[in-house]
């Protein structure tokens, strides 16, 4: 209902989609670069001087008000924007695939990294008077679907029953695809309709902007250090950048958990094509 009297979607907008701690920041960060490429040089470059929640606006702050000095209407095309928020809660003019009004880039991860992440970062944001949360509950919170932004499973299969049906709106990525990024920048590109040249290639672009957009190049920025909080703001921009590994779970969740976690994901994913393997 928000979205519908606060936003006015645009043919062009670009939406950057992610449950909590799936890779928001990797994705902000590479979706950014790859349609900016033209604009900047690698070496003298936005994600160096600003965290990249600051250079994608998020759609929920817009929606809710909370920056009312920052229009994203004023914003040029095309905008890129990011939200967490389950597709089924987007109006049917932007998920309608006749409308063809904006596209979503979505990213998950490992249900068991999820949690990992999540968290470690609610520890980060816990009142200092507060004891810190014992693993075990974030564990049964999650499991039992109690997370923001809707049970981790259902949001997934929102986006990727969507990119199923129509595969020009909606690109699912995995987080896992950390580990072979260039293939998923060239997917990003292609389904954003400005591929990578002959030319482009040739001149190592795609690796350019895999290695700007690490977890080593950003997390070792100044900007991305920065541990300052603020009652407006109080999540600093470090908070987002911890290990950026694939299956740190392991050094933390029993096998009870990882067992659980995965059962829960076989069921829930059962004949939807989609797995996190
Ligand atoms: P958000 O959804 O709250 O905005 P998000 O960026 O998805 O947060 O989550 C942070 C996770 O992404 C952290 O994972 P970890 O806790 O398992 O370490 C963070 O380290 C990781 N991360 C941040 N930047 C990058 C990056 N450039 N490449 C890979 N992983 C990253």
């Amino acid at each position: 209902m928000l979205i519908d009297d606060h936003f006015n979607p645009r043919p062009t907008d670009i939406i950057v989609a992610t449950s909590p701690k799936c890779g928001t920041t990797w994705l902000r960060a590479l979706v950014f670069s790859i349609i900016n490429r033209n604009s900047f040089d690698f070496n003298n470059h936005p994600l160096s001087k600003a965290n990249p929640r600051d250079l994608v606006h998020f759609l929920e702050a817009h929606i809710r008000g909370d920056r009312s000095t920052v229009s994203i209407d004023g914003l040029l095309s095309p905008r890129l924007l990011s939200t967490h928020l389950p597709y089924s809660l987007f109006p049917k003019c932007m998920t309608d695939d006749a409308s063809s009004a904006c596209r979503f880039v979505y990213i998950c991860r490992d249900p068991k990294d999820v949690l990992v992440s999540k968290w470690h970062f609610a520890n980060k944001l816990r009142p200092k008077e507060l004891p810190p949360l014992p693993l075990e509950e974030a564990f049964e919170l999650f499991s039992n679907g109690v997370s923001h932004y809707g049970p981790f499973w259902d949001h997934v299969l929102g986006y990727w029953k969507a990119s199923v049906e129509w595969p020009k709106k909606v690109l699912c990525l995995k987080y896992e695809d950390v580990k072979e990024p260039s293939g998923c920048v060239r997917k990003v590109a292609e389904f954003l309709g400005v591929p990578f040249s002959p030319e482009e290639e040739k001149k190592w672009i795609v690796e350019e902007i895999v290695k700007l957009c690490s977890f080593e190049s950003l997390s070792n920025q100044d900007v991305n250090k920065s541990d300052t909080r603020s009652r407006e703001n109080p999540m600093s921009n470090s908070d987002f950048f911890r290990k950026g590994e694939v299956g740190d779970w392991v050094n933390h969740l029993s096998p009870q958990m990882s067992e659980i976690l995965d059962k829960i994901t076989e069921q829930k994913f059962q004949g939807t094509g989609f797995s996190f393997h």
